[in-house]
Protein backbone atom coordinates (compact mmCIF):
# COMPACT_ATOMS: atom_id res chain seq x y z
CA UNK A 1 0.00 0.00 0.00
CA UNK A 2 1.60 3.27 -0.82
CA UNK A 3 1.57 5.96 1.45
CA UNK A 4 0.31 8.74 0.87
CA UNK A 5 1.47 10.66 3.62
CA UNK A 6 4.67 10.95 2.67
CA UNK A 7 3.58 12.96 -1.07
CA UNK A 8 1.88 15.22 1.28
CA UNK A 9 4.67 15.92 3.95
CA UNK A 10 6.92 16.34 1.31
CA UNK A 11 5.22 19.15 -0.16
CA UNK A 12 4.59 20.78 2.92
CA UNK A 13 7.79 20.89 3.73
CA UNK A 14 8.60 21.74 0.22
CA UNK A 15 11.43 18.51 -0.42
CA UNK A 16 10.97 18.84 -4.35
CA UNK A 17 13.15 15.23 -3.82
CA UNK A 18 11.36 13.87 -1.57
CA UNK A 19 8.10 14.65 -3.29
CA UNK A 20 9.27 13.22 -6.60
CA UNK A 21 10.31 9.77 -4.88
CA UNK A 22 7.17 9.36 -3.27
CA UNK A 23 5.08 10.20 -6.17
CA UNK A 24 7.01 7.73 -8.21
CA UNK A 25 6.66 5.09 -5.49
CA UNK A 26 2.87 5.96 -5.52
CA UNK A 27 2.65 5.15 -9.12
CA UNK A 28 4.81 2.17 -9.00
CA UNK A 29 2.14 0.87 -6.75
CA UNK A 30 -0.99 1.82 -8.88
CA UNK A 31 -2.02 4.63 -7.30
CA UNK A 32 -3.91 7.07 -10.21
CA UNK A 33 -2.67 10.38 -10.83
CA UNK A 34 -6.13 11.82 -10.21
CA UNK A 35 -6.04 10.11 -6.72
CA UNK A 36 -2.46 11.74 -5.74
CA UNK A 37 -3.59 15.10 -6.73
CA UNK A 38 -6.86 14.91 -5.10
CA UNK A 39 -5.64 13.31 -2.20
CA UNK A 40 -2.67 14.45 -1.34
CA UNK A 41 -1.42 17.50 -2.93
CA UNK A 42 -3.85 20.02 -3.59
CA UNK A 43 -4.26 19.04 0.59
CA UNK A 44 -1.08 20.00 1.13
CA UNK A 45 -1.28 23.24 -1.06
CA UNK A 46 -4.07 24.45 1.08
CA UNK A 47 -2.21 23.87 4.19
CA UNK A 48 0.34 25.66 3.10
CA UNK A 49 -1.86 28.34 2.02
CA UNK A 50 -3.33 28.07 5.44
CA UNK A 51 -0.13 28.61 7.36
CA UNK A 52 0.68 31.41 4.98
CA UNK A 53 -2.31 33.03 6.24
CA UNK A 54 -1.36 32.00 9.50
CA UNK A 55 2.13 33.90 9.31
CA UNK A 56 3.69 30.36 10.08
CA UNK A 57 4.98 30.42 6.37
CA UNK A 58 6.39 33.12 4.36
CA UNK A 59 6.64 33.46 0.44
CA UNK A 60 9.99 31.04 0.44
CA UNK A 61 7.99 28.48 1.63
CA UNK A 62 5.32 29.01 -1.01
CA UNK A 63 7.75 28.87 -3.28
CA UNK A 64 9.21 25.99 -2.34
CA UNK A 65 5.91 24.10 -1.76
CA UNK A 66 5.22 25.39 -5.55
CA UNK A 67 9.19 23.28 -6.43
CA UNK A 68 7.61 20.39 -4.73
CA UNK A 69 4.28 20.34 -6.37
CA UNK A 70 6.33 20.69 -9.39
CA UNK A 71 8.40 18.08 -9.41
CA UNK A 72 5.72 15.81 -8.95
CA UNK A 73 3.64 16.68 -11.56
CA UNK A 74 6.38 16.19 -13.76
CA UNK A 75 5.77 12.10 -13.34
CA UNK A 76 2.33 12.31 -13.39
CA UNK A 77 1.52 14.68 -16.29
CA UNK A 78 2.83 12.05 -19.25
CA UNK A 79 0.47 9.59 -17.46
CA UNK A 80 -2.61 12.08 -17.68
CA UNK A 81 -1.99 13.44 -21.47
CA UNK A 82 -3.57 10.46 -23.50
CA UNK A 83 -1.95 9.07 -26.87
CA UNK A 84 -5.40 8.66 -28.00
CA UNK A 85 -7.04 10.54 -30.57
CA UNK A 86 -7.55 13.95 -30.40
CA UNK A 87 -11.06 15.46 -30.19
CA UNK A 88 -12.04 18.24 -32.37
CA UNK A 89 -11.85 20.79 -29.68
CA UNK A 90 -8.64 23.21 -28.79
CA UNK A 91 -8.32 25.00 -25.81
CA UNK A 92 -5.95 27.83 -24.78
CA UNK A 93 -5.38 28.17 -21.47
CA UNK A 94 -3.51 30.67 -19.46
CA UNK A 95 -3.14 32.23 -15.97
CA UNK A 96 -4.56 36.01 -16.18
CA UNK A 97 -2.45 39.20 -16.05
CA UNK A 98 -0.40 39.86 -12.82
CA UNK A 99 -0.73 36.04 -11.76
CA UNK A 100 1.84 34.19 -11.63
CA UNK A 101 0.36 31.37 -9.69
CA UNK A 102 0.15 27.89 -12.48
CA UNK A 103 -0.10 24.82 -10.36
CA UNK A 104 -3.77 24.55 -10.83
CA UNK A 105 -3.57 25.43 -14.46
CA UNK A 106 -1.21 23.07 -15.37
CA UNK A 107 -3.46 20.34 -13.67
CA UNK A 108 -6.05 21.41 -15.68
CA UNK A 109 -3.96 21.67 -19.32
CA UNK A 110 -3.24 18.41 -18.44
CA UNK A 111 -6.39 17.26 -17.37
CA UNK A 112 -7.74 18.28 -20.91
CA UNK A 113 -4.79 17.08 -22.97
CA UNK A 114 -5.54 13.88 -20.91
CA UNK A 115 -8.71 14.12 -22.21
CA UNK A 116 -8.10 14.17 -25.67
CA UNK A 117 -8.34 17.88 -26.25
CA UNK A 118 -5.68 20.57 -28.02
CA UNK A 119 -4.10 22.53 -25.79
CA UNK A 120 -2.26 25.43 -26.13
CA UNK A 121 -1.28 26.90 -22.78
CA UNK A 122 -0.17 30.60 -22.86
CA UNK A 123 1.89 30.72 -19.14
CA UNK A 124 1.26 32.98 -16.50
CA UNK A 125 0.79 36.78 -16.34
CA UNK A 126 -0.92 36.70 -20.09
CA UNK A 127 -2.93 39.77 -20.82
CA UNK A 128 -6.12 40.72 -22.38
CA UNK A 129 -4.29 41.60 -25.44
CA UNK A 130 -2.28 38.00 -25.79
CA UNK A 131 -5.44 36.21 -25.06
CA UNK A 132 -7.25 37.96 -28.34
CA UNK A 133 -4.34 37.68 -30.18
CA UNK A 134 -4.21 33.60 -29.37
CA UNK A 135 -8.35 33.26 -30.01
CA UNK A 136 -7.09 34.86 -33.39
CA UNK A 137 -4.41 32.85 -34.48
CA UNK A 138 -5.13 29.64 -33.02
CA UNK A 139 -8.91 29.82 -33.38
CA UNK A 140 -9.75 28.03 -30.36
CA UNK A 141 -13.30 26.82 -29.50
CA UNK A 142 -12.31 27.53 -25.36
CA UNK A 143 -10.26 29.97 -23.64
CA UNK A 144 -9.62 28.85 -20.24
CA UNK A 145 -8.64 31.35 -17.63
CA UNK A 146 -7.05 30.53 -14.14
CA UNK A 147 -6.73 33.49 -11.40
CA UNK A 148 -5.37 32.70 -7.62
CA UNK A 149 -5.56 36.33 -6.69
CA UNK A 150 -8.28 38.66 -5.91
CA UNK A 151 -6.59 41.63 -7.31
CA UNK A 152 -6.28 39.78 -10.82
CA UNK A 153 -9.90 38.07 -10.88
CA UNK A 154 -10.84 41.16 -12.32
CA UNK A 155 -8.47 40.72 -15.54
CA UNK A 156 -10.88 38.13 -16.42
CA UNK A 157 -13.16 40.55 -16.92
CA UNK A 158 -11.11 42.12 -18.84
CA UNK A 159 -10.18 39.76 -21.20
CA UNK A 160 -14.04 38.81 -21.88
CA UNK A 161 -14.69 42.77 -22.78
CA UNK A 162 -11.27 42.48 -24.86
CA UNK A 163 -13.04 39.61 -26.44
CA UNK A 164 -16.18 41.35 -27.17
CA UNK A 165 -14.33 44.20 -28.50
CA UNK A 166 -12.50 42.06 -30.95
CA UNK A 167 -15.61 40.61 -32.22
CA UNK A 168 -14.25 37.49 -30.85
CA UNK A 169 -16.73 36.45 -28.11
CA UNK A 170 -19.48 34.72 -29.83
CA UNK A 171 -16.41 32.38 -31.30
CA UNK A 172 -15.18 31.21 -28.37
CA UNK A 173 -16.29 29.72 -24.73
CA UNK A 174 -14.67 31.35 -22.23
CA UNK A 175 -14.37 29.14 -18.80
CA UNK A 176 -12.62 30.62 -15.45
CA UNK A 177 -11.41 28.91 -12.22
CA UNK A 178 -8.95 29.15 -9.64
CA UNK A 179 -9.46 29.33 -5.85
CA UNK A 180 -11.28 32.75 -5.50
CA UNK A 181 -13.10 32.69 -8.07
CA UNK A 182 -16.90 31.21 -7.81
CA UNK A 183 -19.86 30.73 -10.17
CA UNK A 184 -21.38 33.59 -8.96
CA UNK A 185 -18.46 35.95 -10.07
CA UNK A 186 -18.79 33.79 -13.19
CA UNK A 187 -22.21 34.87 -14.06
CA UNK A 188 -21.29 38.21 -13.04
CA UNK A 189 -18.64 38.81 -16.17
CA UNK A 190 -20.63 36.64 -18.28
CA UNK A 191 -18.03 33.30 -18.50
CA UNK A 192 -19.66 30.47 -19.95
CA UNK A 193 -18.41 28.30 -17.03
CA UNK A 194 -17.03 27.88 -13.93
CA UNK A 195 -15.54 24.64 -12.13
CA UNK A 196 -13.79 24.33 -8.70
CA UNK A 197 -11.47 21.28 -10.11
CA UNK A 198 -9.86 20.15 -13.28
CA UNK A 199 -11.91 17.11 -13.57
CA UNK A 200 -14.95 19.79 -13.74
CA UNK A 201 -13.35 21.65 -16.29
CA UNK A 202 -12.89 18.58 -18.44
CA UNK A 203 -16.63 17.91 -17.88
CA UNK A 204 -17.84 21.21 -18.56
CA UNK A 205 -15.88 20.77 -21.87
CA UNK A 206 -17.28 18.18 -23.20
CA UNK A 207 -20.70 19.28 -22.47
CA UNK A 208 -20.33 22.56 -23.64
CA UNK A 209 -19.21 20.64 -26.92
CA UNK A 210 -22.19 18.96 -27.60
CA UNK A 211 -24.13 21.73 -26.53
C1 LIG B 1 1.98 27.93 -4.30
C2 LIG B 1 1.49 29.33 -4.06
C3 LIG B 1 2.29 30.37 -4.54
C4 LIG B 1 3.52 30.14 -5.42
C5 LIG B 1 3.01 29.81 -6.85
C6 LIG B 1 3.90 28.80 -7.55
C7 LIG B 1 3.32 28.41 -8.89
N1 LIG B 1 4.20 28.11 -9.80
O1 LIG B 1 2.12 28.38 -9.11
C8 LIG B 1 4.25 31.53 -5.34
C9 LIG B 1 5.32 31.49 -4.27
C10 LIG B 1 4.88 32.02 -6.64
C11 LIG B 1 3.13 32.43 -4.85
C12 LIG B 1 3.21 33.80 -4.92
C13 LIG B 1 2.26 34.66 -4.36
N2 LIG B 1 1.16 34.29 -3.66
CO1 LIG B 1 0.49 32.47 -3.58
N3 LIG B 1 -0.15 30.77 -3.09
C14 LIG B 1 0.27 29.58 -3.36
C15 LIG B 1 -0.68 28.53 -2.67
C16 LIG B 1 -0.01 28.08 -1.37
C17 LIG B 1 -1.06 27.31 -3.47
C18 LIG B 1 -1.68 27.58 -4.84
C19 LIG B 1 -1.81 26.25 -5.56
O2 LIG B 1 -0.97 25.88 -6.36
N4 LIG B 1 -2.85 25.46 -5.19
C20 LIG B 1 -3.04 24.08 -5.70
C21 LIG B 1 -3.78 24.10 -7.04
C22 LIG B 1 -3.93 22.68 -7.56
O3 LIG B 1 -5.07 24.64 -6.80
P1 LIG B 1 -5.71 25.81 -7.69
O4 LIG B 1 -4.67 26.66 -8.26
O5 LIG B 1 -6.82 26.41 -6.92
O6 LIG B 1 -6.32 25.00 -8.96
C23 LIG B 1 -7.42 24.09 -8.90
C24 LIG B 1 -8.80 24.79 -9.04
O7 LIG B 1 -8.84 26.10 -8.55
C25 LIG B 1 -9.14 24.65 -10.49
N5 LIG B 1 -8.69 25.65 -11.45
C26 LIG B 1 -7.56 26.39 -11.49
N6 LIG B 1 -7.49 27.13 -12.58
C27 LIG B 1 -8.59 26.86 -13.32
C28 LIG B 1 -9.03 27.33 -14.54
C29 LIG B 1 -10.25 26.89 -15.07
C30 LIG B 1 -10.72 27.39 -16.39
C31 LIG B 1 -11.05 25.97 -14.33
C32 LIG B 1 -12.37 25.54 -14.88
C33 LIG B 1 -10.60 25.48 -13.10
C34 LIG B 1 -9.38 25.91 -12.61
O8 LIG B 1 -8.56 23.41 -10.84
C35 LIG B 1 -7.31 23.26 -10.16
C36 LIG B 1 -7.05 21.79 -9.94
O9 LIG B 1 -8.09 21.18 -9.21
C37 LIG B 1 -1.95 29.41 -2.42
C38 LIG B 1 -2.86 28.94 -1.29
C39 LIG B 1 -4.05 28.13 -1.81
N7 LIG B 1 -4.51 27.20 -1.03
O10 LIG B 1 -4.55 28.37 -2.89
C40 LIG B 1 -1.31 30.79 -2.22
C41 LIG B 1 -2.13 32.06 -2.49
C42 LIG B 1 -2.96 31.90 -3.76
N8 LIG B 1 -1.09 33.06 -2.70
C43 LIG B 1 -1.37 34.21 -2.17
C44 LIG B 1 -0.54 35.37 -2.20
C45 LIG B 1 -0.99 36.57 -1.39
C46 LIG B 1 0.64 35.39 -3.00
C47 LIG B 1 1.61 36.58 -3.19
C48 LIG B 1 0.94 37.95 -3.37
C49 LIG B 1 2.57 36.55 -1.97
C50 LIG B 1 3.55 37.70 -1.89
N9 LIG B 1 3.37 38.51 -0.87
O11 LIG B 1 4.40 37.85 -2.74
C51 LIG B 1 2.41 36.15 -4.44
C52 LIG B 1 1.78 36.66 -5.75
C53 LIG B 1 2.63 36.40 -6.97
C54 LIG B 1 1.86 36.67 -8.24
N10 LIG B 1 1.98 37.87 -8.79
O12 LIG B 1 1.12 35.82 -8.70
C55 LIG B 1 -2.74 34.20 -1.48
C56 LIG B 1 -3.80 34.92 -2.30
C57 LIG B 1 -4.76 35.72 -1.44
C58 LIG B 1 -5.82 36.36 -2.28
N11 LIG B 1 -7.04 36.09 -1.88
O13 LIG B 1 -5.59 37.05 -3.21
C59 LIG B 1 -2.96 32.65 -1.27
C60 LIG B 1 -4.45 32.22 -1.27
C61 LIG B 1 -2.29 32.29 0.09
C62 LIG B 1 -3.07 32.79 1.29
N12 LIG B 1 -3.83 31.92 1.92
O14 LIG B 1 -2.99 33.95 1.62
N13 LIG B 1 2.08 31.71 -4.34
Amino acid sequence: MADLNELYDAILNGNAKKAYAATEAALAAGVQPMDLISGSMVPAMDEVGRLFEEEEYFVPELLLAGRAMKSAMELLRPRMVASGEKLSAKVVIGTVKGDLHDIGKNIVGSMLEGSGFEVVDLGTDVSPEAFVAAVEERKPQFVCMSALLTVTMPSMKTTIDALNNAGLRTRVKVLIGGAPVTMQYAKEIGADGYSENASGAVGLVRSLLVS
